[in-house]
């Protein structure tokens, strides 16, 4: 296939780009209604040119004057791309698997066939876990599987609430669909309304019964990181068995003593800055447990600030599960001190970002390189330091700067500079689409540069959900072509990949034997294999889901569809 397309949809009003690969193709194409079989708009083909990425010829190709929602392919000489939608509604599917694969994800309670189908199984990881280094054991069930195996993980638990809490605030009507949800037995009680009776009060359980699915859903992650928390403040760095287990095994099969492993700063500062976020938004749903999570934020906050000369997680001896070293972990205190000093006003917390301002703005918003949720959390406080805002603006704007315009050298618009691709690219590339809407957001920001991070936030989505080197769309269960073999010990156990999950993609590091075998000597941005045992370049987390989802979100509620209607429609 060498006319490469998002294959989910485009909204309305937005920019609509095409990539055709190869020489021979056409200097024209057209862009066929499927249920006329017009055509409904002629376009011409840019000069063909040398893609760095993937080291070969492409053309780029331009249709957002189409706008009308229907069904379209797009036609070149006599290649026929796959077909898409446009409509305002293109993304409503896709975000709610985004979402709901995190359900399908829940460790602890048993998931029925009704809402889970073939993914159904019984309560899994319900015994106590051993304390690294002790004979303590401790209750900690509960939470989401962190990715393809079914560890649970503080530190990418703090970033896949953060982006969905950013998301609910961004757009709660968005997300505030149903799922579904029974109230199933939460925590050894018998309900999640139980639970919060019995913690929280009466009042407090009614409260949660009104809340929005995905703002339940998401408890059931807030509540097991709580579990992780020792009395003294500190938080443990995740609970997994020793090793990860085979890979065809179902959640339940995996029986191995569970063990938690020592604690870190870098899962206390995430912790503390999830708390932070958490404490915002439930405020006004369910103050009680709100204040609770907030003053367990706070104690994380205190440890790590008592703790200053931790060298930063690294796995013990006998255990070898996802280890997420990380050995800067200021910048997830920064990112905590932003966020509680928005949420509190105390200036003790601002007294740490002025002091972490300068060293610890690290570019990104992963798992690991956090600084930017640190900047963003505090120049969105009307009460900073306008100078120290204008940096933090300054230095993402830089970063921004230099990714959008790499996305427009490149013929799949993608927003990297080196194109050196590593694990989880894809998340990397969903980041900064998020990135660059967020700061569409900030008044500080000139709207020229505005446009063009616009421009390139869509130009993110469509290389993730297809127009990209691989001709993948990189989401399990949507677009034409999409990744049928995911490493995720269900969907191997299962043969049928889960739906609604964002694979890594593209690794040139070639960190596994099937890459090793499959991809060497491949051009960076074709260094991905659908195969499930390339956990490198095939695996799927919760965290690579939540960017893709707040830029989903993002672009449907700042597309120009109102205005267009308005002018042809009315
Ligand atoms: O930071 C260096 C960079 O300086 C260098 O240029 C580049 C060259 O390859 O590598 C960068 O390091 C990479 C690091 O991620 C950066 O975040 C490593 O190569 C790469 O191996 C590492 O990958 C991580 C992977 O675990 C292996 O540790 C992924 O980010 C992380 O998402 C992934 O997480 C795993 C969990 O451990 C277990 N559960 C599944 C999950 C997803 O695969
Ligand atoms: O399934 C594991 C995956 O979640 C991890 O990201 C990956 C790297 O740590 O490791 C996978 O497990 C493999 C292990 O590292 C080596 N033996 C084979 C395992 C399953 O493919
Ligand atoms: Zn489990």
């Amino acid at each position: 296939m060498d006319i490469l397309l998002n294959q989910v949809g485009f909204l309305p009003g937005t920019g609509k780009a095409v990539t055709f690969r190869g020489k021979a193709m056409a200097d024209a194409f057209s862009v066929i209604d499927e249920e006329t079989g017009m055509s409904v708009y002629e376009g011409k083909q840019d000069e063909a040119f040398e893609n760095r990425g993937t080291g070969e010829e492409c053309r780029m190709g331009d249709f957002s004057e189409v706008k009308k929602p229907g069904s379209y392919y797009i036609l070149a000489g006599s290649e026929q791309s796959p077909s898409f939608r446009i409509g305002t509604d293109v993304f409503d599917n896709i975000n709610y698997d985004l979402i709901y694969m995190l359900h399908l994800q829940r460790c602890g309670c048993e998931l029925d066939q009704k809402e889970a189908g073939d993914f159904a199984h019984p309560a899994c990881h319900t015994g106590m876990g051993l304390v690294y280094g002790t004979e303590e054991k401790i209750e900690v069930t509960g939470g989401w599987h962190d990715a393809g195996d079914y560890g649970r993980y503080v530190v990418p638990a703090a970033k896949t609430i953060t982006d969905i809490l950013l998301a609910y605030e961004m757009d709660p009507k968005a997300l505030s669909f149903s799922m579904d949800l029974k109230d199933e037995p939460f925590f050894g009680m018998t309900s999640a309304g139980a639970f919060c009776r019995e913690n929280y009060g009466e009042e407090e359980e009614k409260q949660w019964e009104s809340l929005p699915d995905v703002l339940k859903e998401l408890l059931y992650e807030v509540i097991w990181m709580m579990k992780m928390q020792r009395q003294d403040g500190a938080v443990y760095h995740k609970v997994t068995c020793a090793s990860f287990c085979e890979i065809d095994e179902f959640p339940e099969e995996e029986t191995e003593q569970l063990i938690v492993s020592p604690v870190s700063n870098a899962a206390a500062a995430c912790y503390a800055a999830t708390m932070a976020i958490v404490y915002r938004n439930y405020l006004p749903l369910m103050p009680a447990f709100a204040k609770d999570a907030l003053a367990a934020g706070q104690k994380a906050f205190d440890y790590v600030c008592a703790h200053p000369d931790e060298i930063g997680f690294t796995n013990p001896e006998g255990i070898h599960t996802g280890e997420y070293r990380d050995p800067n972990w200021k910048d997830e205190w920064l990112w905590a001190a932003s966020i509680l000093f928005e949420v509190t006003g105390d200036t003790k917390y601002e007294d740490v970002v002025k002091e972490l301002a300068d060293t610890q703005l690290t570019e990104g918003l992963g798992w690991e390189e956090t600084g930017f949720y640190g900047a963003l959390f505090y120049v969105m406080n009307k009460n900073a330091d306008g100078d120290i805002a204008k940096k933090m603006i300054r230095k993402m704007e830089d970063y921004a700067d230099r990714y959008a315009g790499a996305a427009t050298q490149d013929a799949y618009g993608t927003a990297s500079v080196s194109h050196h691709y590593i694990w989880g690219s894809n998340s990397i590339i969903a980041n900064r689409g998020m990135l660059f809407t967020l700061l569409c957001e900030l008044p500080q920001v000139e709207q020229e540069k505005k446009n063009l991070y616009q421009k390139a936030a869509v130009w993110q989505a469509d290389y993730l959900l297809g127009r990209n080197g691989t001709g993948y769309c990189f989401v399990t269960g949507h677009g034409t072509l999409c990744p049928e073999h995911p490493h995720h010990r269900p969907s191997v156990k299962l043969q049928k990949a889960m739906k609604g999950m964002l694979v890594g993609g593209p690794d040139d590091g070639l960190q596994d034997e099937c890459a090793v075998e499959n991809l060497t000597g491949k051009a960076s941005a074709l260094c991905y294999i659908d195969d499930e045992m390339s956990y490198s370049t095939n695996e799927i987390t919760i965290y690579w889901n939540t960017p893709l989802l707040y830029l989903l979100t993002a672009m449907k509620k700042k597309d120009s569809f109102k205005s267009f209607l308005k002018g042809i429609y009315a």
